[in-house]
């Protein structure tokens, strides 16, 4: 076994609806544990950095602006195969079509703007796991 890290967003919708408890709640009743958990302002400088992949798409700026909408809390999860399986618990993208059960699923909505607000962030890779680490918490790497 390979215990993993991977960098979780509570977005700043999930933030304002009052969703951050049941999403940490998600992830450590699937045995997870939280290494760091730090409520913050995102700013662009960092969003640059964290959506580098994104620019130059039509949701990228819509999306810059929905992540400075407000305060993020970020997370370091730890487990085995964290990085697939928070995706897992997290949902498809779209939570119109996320499985039910999923957070994005289950408490998800399409509100019918340019930038899907979809509640969390996960990595998607080791590297991008240790890249978005760095960048969100320089102080743990
Ligand atoms: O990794 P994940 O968050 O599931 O999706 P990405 O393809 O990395 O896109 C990042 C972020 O951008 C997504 O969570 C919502 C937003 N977005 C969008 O608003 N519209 C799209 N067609 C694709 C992504
Ligand atoms: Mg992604």
């Amino acid at each position: 076994p390979v215990a993993e890290r991977t960098l979780v967003l509570v977005k700043p919708d999930g933030v304002r609806r009052g969703l951050s408890g049941e999403i940490l709640r998600r992830v450590e009743a699937k045995g997870y544990t939280l290494r760091a958990v730090r409520l913050m302002d995102a700013t662009p400088e960092l969003l640059a950095a964290h959506y580098a992949e994104h620019e130059g798409k039509p949701f990228y700026q819509p999306l810059v602006d929905f992540m400075l909408s407000g305060p993020v809390l970020a997370v370091v999860a730890e487990g085995n195969n964290v990085i697939a399986g928070f995706r897992s618990l997290a949902g498809a993208t779209d939570p119109t079509v996320a499985a039910p059960g999923t957070i994005r699923g289950d408490l998800g909505r399409d509100w019918g703007l340019k930038v899907v607000q979809n509640l969390v962030h996960g990595s998607d890779s080791t590297e991008s796991a240790a890249r978005e680490i760095g960048l969100w918490f320089p102080e743990l790497v």
